[in-house]
């Protein structure tokens, strides 16, 4: 057994769903009654999964479509080589600059009061489904109000274009046409942390239903990056961002999850491989869990980690995104990464955005799909938001705006 798995076993609690249960809250009696029903059918496939070696059954989770694993960058001014040829090999860059100290700590505030303001065009829709529940979400800051808000806010988008953060994708992702599709924020306090996972977000997951793989492309680990922009001071002590380099050669978590969002009746099959009382406490979870599909993740993790016992054995590093404010971290979606609560009051405060080769892969209409109780759905096109920012690649010589022909004429005559 390798090191990381050990260590990952023991920090994500990999064999214990009670927090995970504990935020579901006691099921109605049709939600226990489809539990008992479900557990009772992986119970009947028992025989057959215990027949069936674990290998043999975890051979039907091959890639579902076609990958690559091998990253490969280009050279660009924007990102000097070394930096370029350590991301080849860890699937990491950074840090790199994206604004001053000072400018970060206003962009804090700005996106401090976006989550606060009553016109966030957000909240605004949150609001005409569920007025009560917006009005929480203000008054405790809830990083949710500040989702997407690339799509309706200037200088946010502004800011996920800049040059510093658009040539450095063009670098690592080996093409001119980058496009920035989500943007997140994050706020690390006392108490809170990310779990560890893969980010992957592809139309054949439980994931976003938007992105696809165009025709005749291959889905490359730098077809999809991360550019984690930290606005405060991050460190371990504020629970930075903890990514662990080199995972982005194993896809097999995020396989096994694509297989069984396809194939729900495998993960019957799955789960008959379990004892039942474990059986009926993953089954809430798969089927009732919410936030981000936190507890799915971890199942998902378990059950890779059961299937197969090499799992990210090869050569992996941590990597600590400390970073001062204005510091920019890159990472493949495919690399595992989570964060450890903060054990300081100094909060830590990011800016997420994540970007897409637009050669390998087309965005859609790119709704918002948020999961607040019900499941709220907002068509960015139809709030005249923007659905997808993307820079402005051309020469610079090329973009600047020829001057009008009086003002050409009096120039030329000076
Ligand atoms: O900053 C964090 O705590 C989490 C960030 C993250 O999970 C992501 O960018 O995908």
């Amino acid at each position: 057994m390798n090191a990381l798995m050990e260590q990952l076993r023991v920090d994500e609690c990999l064999s214990d769903l009670s927090e995970e249960l504990a935020a579901i809250g006691p099921l109605s009696l049709r939600q226990r009654a489809t539990v008992k029903a479900l557990s009772a059918a992986t119970r009947v496939l028992r025989l057959r999964a215990i027949t069936n070696d674990r290998a043999a059954f975890a051979q039907r989770f091959a890639a579902p479509s076609s990958r690559e694993l091998n990253i490969r960058t280009r050279p660009h001014s924007g990102i000097d080589d070394d930096t370029r040829m350590l991301f080849e090999r860890t699937g990491v860059a950074g840090p790199l600059r994206v604004c001053a100290e000072d400018e970060a700590r206003e962009l804090a505030d700005h996106i401090r009061a976006l989550l606060r303001d009553p016109h966030n065009p957000l909240r605004r829709q949150i609001a005409a489904h569920n007025e009560h529940r917006a009005r929480e979400m203000a008054a405790r800051e809830d990083i949710l109000l500040g989702f997407n808000a690339f799509m309706y806010d200037a200088r946010v988008r502004e800011v996920l274009l800049r040059p510093p953060i658009v040539e450095a994708m063009q670098a690592l992702m080996a093409t001119n046409r980058v496009a920035c599709w989500r943007s997140q924020v994050f706020r690390q306090r006392p108490g809170v942390r990310t779990p560890m996972h893969q980010n992957v977000e592809f139309p054949e997951t439980y994931g976003h239903r938007s992105l696809t793989l165009r025709p005749n492309r291959v889905f490359r680990p730098n077809s999809a990056l991360n550019a984690w922009i930290s606005l405060t001071h991050a460190g371990p002590d504020n629970g930075c961002l903890v990514v662990l380099a080199g995972t982005f050669r194993d896809t097999r978590v995020y396989d096994l999850g694509a297989y069984f969002a396809q194939h729900p009746t495998a993960l019957l099959t799955c789960l008959a491989f379990f004892p039942r009382h474990e059986v009926e406490r993953m089954l809430p979870v798969l089927l009732y869990g919410s936030g981000n599909h936190r507890g799915v993740t971890k199942l998902m993790l378990r059950f890779a980690d059961f299937f197969h016992n090499d799992l990210f054995a090869q050569e992996v590093s941590r990597c600590d995104f400390v970073s001062r404010p204005g510091e920019l971290w890159v990472f493949t979606s495919f690399a595992m990464h989570g964060s450890m609560p903060s054990q300081t009051d100094a909060e830590r405060l990011t800016l997420v955005g994540r970007y897409i080769d637009e050669q390998d892969i087309a965005v859609g209409q790119n709704e918002l799909v948020l999961s607040l109780g019900e499941v709220v759905r907002i068509d960015p096109h139809t709030q005249g938001w923007c659905n997808v920012a993307r820079a402005d690649t051309r020469p610079l010589r090329d973009r600047q705006h020829r001057a009008p022909a009086s003002a050409r004429t009096r120039r030329d005559a000076m």
